[in-house]
């Protein structure tokens, strides 16, 4: 009986994971499976083999999954946002590492059924760094991927712990069996800034106050922003996010020298935000309402990232800086969604 040959999405509902479902099946010659908690929009269901509404910490549906499907790519975007965890630390962990290690296990196997590596591509976040005060984060610079790796959010410990856990599989994996069986797992990781999208309102984030004003403005609703105005940290178009993640997924082997990659575009200032957003949208109800607890996360979070390792190994070029961001992606976007009604 064969299986059948796909490319696994989790979180395939959420803001990235339509995005990924989106753009792999405009290449045509990709069998998407998607897997989320909650079923796909009957939209983007069509585009897939196959969509599964299931809980990555169900062994159940790990197991069907080995049994029903080849599986050549992972893309594990599924997890649980940093605000979100921090209201369920314990949640948290289990979705976002526990989980991680379900999909790892399977892609151990599903290289030991098929005897191909699994490409096994890992959204990261800012989140994994932890600056210790605000006076290092304003002078620290672009950091890179090595410094500040002390997170004081779940989240970003969750994605820390992921990433090694990635390099554990894909280098050391069960360093002391006496089989000589290739380790099957080829880990790569993107350390995501800010996303922004002209589509999709994100949810259970701390970098979400930029979309959220955005897309309040266009609503016409008034917004509070719930960080001070001079608070920066990078950001990217979601288009450049979801290529990125493909970019790296295409990348070959030997070009890779690490398993984790900063990722960047632009990064401004809350008051900067606030401004683009009035630009387009001069009557918007705008004000600056800092939650203490929150900003005390994004605080830590880096000013900027140097990208150098993501952008001379495997050829990282966001094609959305600050400006084309905003006139060429999200005001057209936004309006045409808003005027859909969308
Ligand atoms: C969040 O705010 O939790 C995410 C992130 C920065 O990874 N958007």
């Amino acid at each position: 009986m064969s299986r059948k040959r796909v490319v696994l999405v989790t979180g395939a509902r959420g803001e990235m994971g339509t995005g990924l479902v989106e753009r792999l099946a405009q290449r045509g010659d990709t069998q998407i499976l998607a897997l989320d908690l909650q079923p796909l929009d009957p939209g983007v269901a069509r585009l897939c083999r196959a969509s599964i509404a299931g809980d990555i910490l169900d062994g159940r549906l790990m197991e069907r999954l080995q049994s029903e499907f080849e599986i050549d790519v992972i893309y594990h975007l599924a997890a649980i946002l940093s605000t979100r965890a921090e209201f369920s630390p314990r949640i948290a962990h289990d979705v976002n590492v526990q989980g991680t290690l379900n999909l790892l296990d399977l892609a151990v196997e599903q290289s030991r059924w098929h005897g191909r590596e699994v490409r096994f591509l890992f959204p990261s976040s800012i989140a994994a760094y932890g600056l210790p005060s605000l006076e290092t984060k304003r002078t620290a610079g672009r950091i890179d991927e090595d410094q500040f790796n002390t997170p004081t959010t779940m989240y970003g410990c969750n994605k820390l712990s992921c990433e090694h856990l990635g390099r554990y599989y894909a280098r050391h994996y069960r360093q002391l069996a006496r089989d000589d069986r290739p380790k099957g797992v080829d880990f790569r990781a993107i350390r995501f800034p800010g996303l922004i999208s002209a589509v999709t309102v994100p949810s259970g984030g701390t970098s979400d106050f930029a979309p959220e004003m955005l897309h309040a403005a266009a609503r016409g609703e008034p917004y509070a922003c719930f960080v001070r105005e001079d608070t920066r940290i990078p950001f990217m178009a979601m288009p450049d996010a979801v290529d990125a993640l493909l970019g790296l997924g295409e990348a070959p082997s030997e070009a890779l020298q690490r398993p984790v990659y900063n990722i960047g575009a632009f990064a401004p200032t809350a008051l900067e935000v606030a401004e683009k957003v009035r630009a387009a949208f001069p009557s918007a109800e705008m004000s600056f309402a800092p939650d203490e607890p929150r900003q005390r996360i994004v605080d830590t979070w880096p000013e900027d990232v140097d990208d150098g390792h993501a952008r001379a190994e495997w050829g990282l070029a966001p094609r959305y800086d600050w400006d084309r961001c905003f006139d060429e992606y999200l005001i057209p976007g936004i309006r045409k969604r808003y005027a859909e009604g969308r």
